[in-house]
């Protein structure tokens, strides 16, 4: 199987076979249909160094749009700004569902019914730390102002997704309360948050499961990257039966952000299989405009949109890569709009010293190429630089490992 037909047709042997979820068939999951909300233009804008003008905001939108996403969410609340691109990206007519975000309160729903929006989310906090040190109501009190609210965006044909905020550090018993009484009360989706990223994997099925069991309402997931788990939690949530998965550009958004829209459509794609037409090439792109737009840099080390993503250093993996990029690549640069970059220097070997000369115009035997990749290791420089790939070096570089192969059966 190669790269591509790996991603139009099946999983990677690792994954399928060791996976127990592609194996037990779980009735209860939602993975196939699983669909995706952007929240760049909401919890994106609450990251460090962001805040984005009109102008930014609709363009993020357009491309969110065209690359797939099923819902984009945004919160007039902020400010006349935000109204305004709330209403541009309405009157744009995006296949996306715009979700207009803000607290279960009156006032806050009425500022989305001056935005003429069909698709609202509120939230209100769950957990006893958040009911006593930040809205100093009881359980009761905050049960009681919810269904208030949601009555009310209801009584105004509204449809909306209500969020228990740090359900993760809720009472389970009274969370599951809440749920099962907010969805009579007319939710239409409920949203679990893990508001701190104090999940594991394993806890979040059993969250998610617990939400299932307390309401009939679509169930959306919004998992927070304070230990890093945010992707796998999202994974795990969706395989215990949630129906959307929240993310944002790169996982931006407070503190350190939420699961990012590349990792969580290609996994969904490469490890669960699941067929959409996201337009995956865009996802370099996006990063970018997300880095251009809030003057930071993109991580290196970022998975599949950093520039490290596709760049091979080791000699062993340079002669592997020039000979067949699978053996060290999970998908095709391409795939993702990213690029193959080769490292030249002390760890090249003689492959790769081959590919540095003949890249130059030179057509080095074997011997020189060893002789070069030997001064490189002596010489002690470290990485001597990086060399982007294009498609006619790589062509080049198939032939010319055909034919030092060649050579060294012929000796
Ligand atoms: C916030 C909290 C929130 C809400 C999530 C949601 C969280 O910053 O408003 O509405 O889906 O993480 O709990 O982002
Ligand atoms: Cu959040």
């Amino acid at each position: 199987m190669n790269q591509v037909e790996i991603l139009n047709d099946g999983y990677p042997v690792g994954a399928s076979f060791y996976s127990n979820f592609l194996n037990s068939g779980d009735p209860e999951t939602r993975v196939g249909n699983v669909s995706i909300l952007d929240s760049t233009l909401r919890e994106g804008e609450q990251s460090v160094g962001i805040s984005f003008s009109k102008r930014q905001r609709l363009q993020i939108a357009w491309m969110l749009d065209y690359f797939g996403v099923d819902s984009i969410e945004i919160s007039p609340v902020i400010s006349e700004s935000h109204r305004e691109s709330l209403k541009e990206m309405k009157r744009a007519g995006f296949s996306a569902e715009i979700i207009s975000h803000g607290r279960a309160l009156t006032s806050d729903i009425d500022v989305a019914l001056s935005c003429d929006v069909g698709w609202i989310a509120m939230y209100h906090s769950v957990s006893d730390i958040h009911l006593r040190n930040k809205l100093h109501v009881s359980r009761e009190e905050a049960l009681e102002r919810s269904i208030e609210a949601v009555e009310y965006a209801k009584r105004h044909g509204l449809r909306l997704r209500f969020t228990v905020e740090d359900a993760s550090r809720a009472n389970p018993e009274y969370l599951s309360h809440f749920i099962s009484e907010i969805t009579k009360a007319g939710a239409d989706r409920i949203g679990i948050p893990d508001t701190v990223g104090i999940m594991l994997p394993e806890g979040m099925k059993n969250l998610v499961k617990l939400a299932r069991r307390s309401t009939v309402a679509p169930i959306d997931v919004h998992c927070h990257n304070d230990l890093g788990l945010a992707l796998a939690n999202s994974l795990a949530s969706i395989e215990a039966g949630a129906d959307q998965i929240h993310v944002t550009i790169d996982g931006c958004g407070e503190r350190v952000g939420i699961a990012s829209l590349a990792e969580v459509t290609m996994a969904l794609r490469l490890l669960y299989g699941v067929k959409r037409q996201f337009r995956y090439e865009m996802l370099s792109e996006l990063s970018s405009l997300i880095a251009s737009y809030s003057n930071s840099q993109i991580p290196n080390s970022r998975p599949l949109v950093g520039k490290n993503a596709y760049t091979h250093k080791a000699g062993t993996h340079l002669a592997a890569i020039i000979q067949n990029p699978e053996t060290y690549e999970l998908i095709p640069p391409k795939t993702v709009g990213n690029s193959r970059r080769i490292v030249f220097g002390e760890l090249s070997g003689k492959n790769g010293a081959a590919f540095l000369l003949k890249t130059l115009g030179l057509d080095p035997s074997a011997e020189q190429s060893q002789k070069l990749a030997r001064r490189l290791k002596n010489l002690r420089v470290g990485d001597l630089f990086e060399l982007g790939l294009t498609d006619e070096m790589e062509a080049e570089a198939v032939r010319m490992t055909e034919n030092i192969s060649a050579a060294a059966q012929k000796n």
